[in-house]
């Protein structure tokens, strides 16, 4: 099939156009989660919640979310997990958006995955957390928050959310050292923090997979970040603290037009940390994929190309290792993603991170985790 018909045949399905008579329906082209589960492997995406009607990467949204649900066979919400969502106050769960999407997913027959359970950073805990009153016996209270708020949560998702990032982000890219937040200076430490977050989803949720999530990634500049976070990783497995997988966040940023090159100049560094997670005993779990289209020129057509191709080069590496389960890319849609807002390109051109443009078309970026999935090597699966 030419590459137009290819991709009207999948845009009829996404936008919910009739279908030509002409047009068997052995043509529609597989799913993205259908070429992963070949390998063993399952593909996924951030989706939002959002009101009826909103211009949002939500599920309310019947284009994106037609997208969502014809590609993937798993999701994650991309902030309704979040404390800064579920916690208005020390005594308040607000479960409602979450809750929402979760439905969603289950009326889909999606997986849903959870993220996050510790976002160990002041940044990104709710206000009154940063300023809150430990009181008179700190570590006791910092305890009972951290792990009420992980058994509340455990309690309601039960076994319908089977792997969690428990904590996110804990390791400062500049020098590879554990953030301190209000918990943590509560608890008595980082560590302490970190370790009784998991042993507490453990327990909580005896058969989920446990995550610790974070965006080391294979460019320059992120030696330090990388390393501390295999030492963080070390530090799990000498302490018997319950970690599955570590979610290798996957927000890549290209280096310029020859992705061959730089896929070359890459490898060899990543995989080192690749087989350094992986002989610890982790598994991998790619949580977070989508590209900063940085070095490329404006003109669209070279750009998606070196996009395309940095993915595929990315994947291929990535992939080759039989420890990877999962691969969710943050967002399927340029429209939606956090990039633009985070750091817009230079010359103003609109980003384009993610698998789908702003109208929903598919990109050669598609073709190439759909290629990446043809080509890696198939794995087991226990779940
Ligand atoms: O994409 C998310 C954006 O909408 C939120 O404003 C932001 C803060 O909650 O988080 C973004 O998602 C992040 C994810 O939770 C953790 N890894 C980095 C992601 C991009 O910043």
């Amino acid at each position: 099939m030419t590459g137009f018909a290819r991709r009207d045949v999948l845009m009829a399905g996404i936008m919910g156009a009739v279908a030509s008579p002409l047009v068997a329906r052995t043509d529609i082209p597989p799913s993205l989660d259908v070429l992963a589960r070949r390998k063993g492997l399952r593909f996924g995406s951030a989706i939002s919640w959002g009101t009826a009607g909103a211009d949002r990467g939500s599920i309310a949204n019947p284009p994106y979310a037609r997208l969502v649900a014809a590609e993937c066979g798993v999701i994650v919400a991309e902030n309704e997990m979040k404390w800064q969502a579920l916690r208005p106050s020390p005594t308040a769960f607000a479960f409602e958006r979450f809750d929402a999407i979760v439905a969603w997913a289950e009326s889909k027959r999606l997986a849903t995955r959870g993220h996050n359970l510790l976002w160990h950073q002041p940044k990104w805990l709710p206000r009154w957390l940063n300023s809150y009153d430990f009181g008179a016996t700190p570590k006791r209270e910092g305890e009972r928050l951290l792990t009420t708020h992980i058994d509340t949560v455990l309690a309601r998702y039960g076994k319908r959310i089977e792997s969690y990032d428990v904590v996110n982000e804990a390791v400062r890219p500049s020098d590879g050292q554990l953030y301190d937040t209000s918990l943590s200076t509560a608890i008595g430490g980082a560590e302490a923090t970190l370790d009784l977050a998991f042993h507490t989803a453990r327990a909580g949720a005896p058969r989920a997979e446990l995550v610790y999530n974070d965006y080391m990634s294979w460019e320059p500049g992120n030696a330090s970040h990388r390393a501390g976070v295999l030492k963080l990783l070390e530090g799990f497995k000498r302490r018997g603290t319950p970690v599955d997988a570590l979610g290798v966040q996957s927000h890549l940023v290209t280096q310029g037009l020859d992705a061959r090159a730089s896929v070359t100049r890459l490898e060899r560094d990543w995989r080192q940390f690749l087989d350094a997670v992986t002989q610890m005993g982790y598994a991998l779990v790619l949580t977070e994929l989508d590209v900063r289209d940085n070095g490329l020129p404006t003109e669209i057509t070279p750009r998606d190309r070196a996009v395309a191709d940095f993915t595929k080069g990315y994947l291929d590496v990535t992939l080759s290792y039989p420890a990877v389960r999962d691969v969710l890319s943050w967002g399927l849609c340029d429209r939606y993603s956090w990039i633009e807002g985070f750091e817009p390109r230079k010359d103003k051109a609109l980003r384009r991170p993610t698998l789908y443009d702003r109208e929903f078309r598919p990109k050669p970026m598609r073709e190439a985790v759909a290629a990446a999935f043809a080509a890696a090597p198939p794995r087991n699966r226990a779940t």
